[in-house]
């Protein structure tokens, strides 16, 4: 067992760090940034063998709530370093759009507000999520139909799942008015886009994929 162990964590390391088949010898040399040597390889059995790199998807949900009717859920799947694809399902709006922005802090001790100002790594003015100059959590509008219910897919590149950047462990908030995207000429607009009260909100977590 032991020997088998170690022969198989000798298989991981040349799979990580050589881009050749191990071939059918008990010994053979391997060049290594520019220096020959020569590795024992007794242990290990003569089968080629293939790396196999999985794919890492990842995945998580926010149940948004809030001191109002307003509640959703929203799922965020990211494959890679693709974008990442938000689907979102709010109900207990006003019919038309609300702004819908990642926020910085997964922080509702003091309900949505403690989640901070929307997420904003590069430091850049508010705008639409089709803009070079935004926030990162600037996600735009969605927009509830005569029942109250606004059901969205969007996609984007800035609020990945993993890393520096990730939006996992921050907030998503739904807003009481429409977003202006940073074009309203209003005191607000270069900062929240005006979108007035927060409705609900929901903590980023890791779910199942
Ligand atoms: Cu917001
Ligand atoms: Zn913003």
């Amino acid at each position: 067992m032991q020997a088998a162990l170690a022969a198989m964590a000798a298989h991981t390391i040349l799979s990580a760090s050589s881009q050749f088949e191990v071939p059918p010898f008990p010994s053979f040399p391997v060049t290594v940034t520019g220096v020959s040597q020569s590795i024992s390889l007794s242990a290990i059995p003569s089968k080629p063998f293939t790396v196999v790199v999985a794919t890492a998807t990842k995945k998580a949900v926010a149940v948004l709530k809030g001191n109002s009717p307003v509640e959703g859920v929203v799922t965020l799947t990211q494959q890679e370093n693709g974008p990442t694809t938000v689907n979102v399902r709010v109900t207990g709006l006003t019919p038309g759009p609300h702004g819908f922005h990642l926020h910085e802090y997964g922080d509702i001790t003091n309900g949505c507000i403690s989640t901070g100002a929307h997420f904003n790594p590069k430091k850049l003015t508010h705008g639409a999520p089709a803009d070079k100059i935004r926030h990162a959590g600037d996600l735009g509008n969605i927009v509830a139909n005569a029942d109250g219910i606004a059901e969205a897919t969007i996609v984007d590149y800035q609020i990945p799942l993993l890393g520096p950047n990730s939006a996992v462990g921050r907030a998503l908030v739904v807003h009481e008015l429409e977003d202006d995207l940073g074009k309203g000429g209003q005191e607000l607009s270069l900062s929240t886009g005006n979108a007035g009260g927060r409705l609900a909100c929901g903590v980023v977590g890791l779910t199942p994929v």
